[in-house]
């Protein structure tokens, strides 16, 4: 009776191929087949006469059109997505019996949704925000959903609170006023009110909101799950994504300008990664905690606000995932995509965690109003490669055409089928926790410690992430208007670091705290971006060349960065292609007039001859702006006069030079991703 299905790394790919359609060439027809002879005058009654009710292709296409938008998530409505695969390094057997886990020679393909989660669909990629980052593998015991984020805590500790959170973060109802952006009064006010809120608005402040590439930032599913094995032991379980590029980010001010040259940026970086080749890798890591030491730790490891150290509980890489291919169609693809923590396969359940469980209600939910009905799993990028059997029917928009007059249990029509499968058969069975209590609304006193782990990451930060964190609140709570919540944040805050809070209060002018601060002293190195993979591979720098350049030179310096891996686009004055001095041309990509500095790594300037004052300033300008933003400068030949002219020769990551030697210098400044030993005026 059991259907048992073959999955492969190419099974989903080879699912949506049914759909995929290229009108191209094609005849243009109605949506019910028929040839369409006309397509750009509507049917009128005489040439200046008024138009025919009977037009149906008009009727047709303008309706169509009119019912083009679906709601938009209620949060995480922006995203960008991109198909993948899944490869396991090393056999999870002895801890879950999850299929897609056993065997590393298995490749399960996935579906990967990235986010921001307070602005509208169409906000900017770059603003101060967490960042989701939802994982679908299409296996072959059905779809099993990481819904996860790229900050490890959440703001609330149950389910319930979380129309109270995003109500309070996202624009204010009566102006709907800010986008995408915490830096309003309900937000703090929020803050100030729920204390338990201070871990994530801690890693919030911190850069962690202001990731340089979806391509550079972790994700983490946040709550203990567990995995349970074939002889039904259970272990808990918490899911890293570890990006192989390192975690990285913007500056704050960058960030802020790149929202407006090109709110697309962190989107835009992805797409163009997977077009040129440059396929994103993440491996997955998990915490282990055996269940006998569930209550081992000075936090309970059911509280969604509290991380596990790594450096107590060390994270295990199992596997790595590989996104490789853009979607074909986004609406169809990327906004259709219905994730759901819920969706589990046998070997991977759920604890108390009580934001868990309330996410375990909200996704259905949700894709019922989103996707307009319950038969969302049929749509194709939803469809479990699997097949799927049960006695559910109808709804709105079902595809599927049931035959047969069963669809009840129990029933002798169809010999009681679909049957149930037991658990050796592969049902899913739920963990067999014991749980005894009374029925009450109360959280639990393990739950009420809110400030040792907020004082933790801090103490982990390096001083550079220390000040941002500082200029971060200073720019947040300095946007809030109400004195009093201004006030009620730093005195919260005084809870987590005093010195922190106190400057903060100086800064935005109320009182400092008197608060006693947390009296951890404990730090978690594994928290700080200092700490993270250095690469200059994936980053992507601006030349900036005029005619007459040293072309001998640049051509191999190019060829070189392309070699280690770093993208370049070339700039110029005019577009069209500027020429060397051994006539070598090359392509301008932009002009300054088409780009702007923050939207590169690093720079690499080399200039040309006959070079005149508007050049001469467009080109200073963009180095200012990139030394500014302690990003890696490059410069050669009549570059290096630019240096000077600049007054920046010498600085940490500013190297001029030539040949191989510049290169290697070069590289090595692009791979330390930002110089923050420079002095920035
Ligand atoms: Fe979500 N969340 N969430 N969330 N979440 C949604 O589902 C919700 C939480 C996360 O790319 C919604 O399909 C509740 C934690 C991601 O399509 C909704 C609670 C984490 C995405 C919802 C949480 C997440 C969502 C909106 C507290 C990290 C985007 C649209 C109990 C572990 C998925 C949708 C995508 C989306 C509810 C908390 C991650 C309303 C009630 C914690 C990455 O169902």
């Amino acid at each position: 009776m059991s259907e048992n299905p073959k999955i492969n790394e190419n099974s989903k790919q080879e699912q949506l191929e049914q759909f995929r359609v290229d009108d191209t060439n094609k005849i243009l027809t109605t949506n019910q087949g028929l040839k369409v002879s006309e397509d750009e005058l509507s049917l009128t009654a005489g040439k200046r006469g008024p138009t025919l009710m009977e037009d149906f292709h008009f009727r047709e296409k303008m309706t169509h059109f009119d019912h083009e938008r679906i709601p938009e998530r209620v949060v995480h409505a922006r995203g960008t997505a991109a198909h993948g695969v899944f490869e396991l390094y090393e056999s999870m057997k002895p801890y879950t019996k999850a299929k897609f886990l056993q065997d590393p020679k298995v490749k399960t393909p996935v579906f990967v949704r990235f986010s921001t989660v307070v602005g509208f669909r169409g906000s900017a990629d770059t603003v101060r925000d967490v960042r989701g980052f939802a994982t679908k593998f299409y296996t072959e015991e059905g779809n099993y959903d990481l819904v996860a984020n790229n900050m490890p805590v959440f703001f609330i500790q149950d389910g319930i609170k979380f129309p109270d959170i995003v109500h309070a973060i996202k624009p204010e109802p009566h102006n709907e006023i800010p986008q995408a952006s915490a830096a309003h009064d309900t937000f703090w006010d929020f803050v100030a009110n729920n204390q338990e809120s201070a871990h994530q608005v801690m890693w919030l402040m911190s850069d962690r909101a202001i990731p340089r590439s979806f391509r550079m930032m972790q994700g983490f599913g946040i709550h203990a799950f567990r995995f349970v094995n074939e002889q039904g032991k259970s272990h808990f379980v918490k899911f890293h994504w570890v990006p192989k590029l390192g975690v990285h980010s913007l500056v704050w001010d960058e960030a802020q300008k790149i929202a407006g040259k090109n709110p697309d940026f962190n989107r835009q970086d992805l797409f163009d990664a997977i077009e040129m080749g440059n396929f994103p890798e993440y491996e997955l890591g998990v915490q282990i905690i055996e269940e006998k030491d569930e209550f081992a730790f000075d936090f309970d490891i059911l509280d969604s606000t509290k991380l596990w150290p790594e450096e107590d509980v060390p994270l295990k890489i199992i596997g790595k995932l590989t996104l490789n291919r853009n979607v074909d169609n986004f609406f169809a693809e990327t906004e259709q995509v219905a994730f759901h923590p819920g969706h589990v396969v046998p070997g991977i359940d759920f604890t108390n965690d009580p934001l868990l469980q309330g996410r375990l209600f909200s996704y259905t939910d949700t894709q019922l109003i989103r996707l307009g009905g319950p038969n969302f799993h049929e749509i194709p990028i939803n469809k479990p490669v699997c097949p799927f059997h049960n006695n559910q029917r109808d709804g709105y928009h079902r595809q599927t055409i049931n035959k047969g007059r069963v669809a009840y249990h129990n029933n002798s029509m169809a010999a009681n089928t679909p049957a149930p499968a037991t658990e050796e058969e592969g049902g899913f069975v739920h963990y067999q926790e014991k749980v005894e209590g009374s029925i009450i609304r109360t959280r639990s006193e393990s739950f009420n410690d809110h400030f040792s782990q907020p004082k933790l990451f801090w103490n982990s930060m390096s001083p550079i992430e220390k000040q941002h964190i500082i200029n971060a609140f200073s720019f947040e709570v300095g946007s809030v208007k109400d004195k009093s919540v201004q006030q009620q944040v730093v005195d919260m805050f005084g809870n987590v670091d005093l010195a922190m809070a106190t400057e903060v209060a100086n800064n935005i002018g109320v009182t400092p705290p008197t608060a006693e601060e947390s009296s951890v002293t404990k730090a978690s190195p594994a928290l700080s971006q200092e700490n993270t993979i250095k690469t200059q591979v994936g980053r992507k720098i601006a030349v900036i060349l005029h005619n007459g350049f040293q072309d001998t030179e640049v051509k191999e310096i190019l060829q070189g960065l392309n070699i280690a891996g770093v993208a370049y686009e070339i700039i110029s004055d005019k577009q069209g292609f500027v020429s060397g001095k051994n006539n070598v041309d090359l392509q301008v990509v932009h002009t300054f007039t088409t780009t702007h500095p923050v939207l590169y790594d690093a720079v690499y300037i080399v200039g040309g001859s006959n070079v005149d004052d508007a050049f001469y300033k467009n080109a200073s300008d963009f180095v200012k702006e990139a030394h500014k933003h302690y990003k890696a400068i490059g410069a050669t030949a009549d570059g290096i006069e630019w240096l000077e002219s600049n007054n920046i020769i010498g600085d940490p990551g500013v190297i001029e030079g030539s040949g191989k030697q510049f290169l290697e210098t070069f590289l090595e400044a692009i791979a330390a991703h930002r110089h923050w030993d420079r002095k920035v005026i």
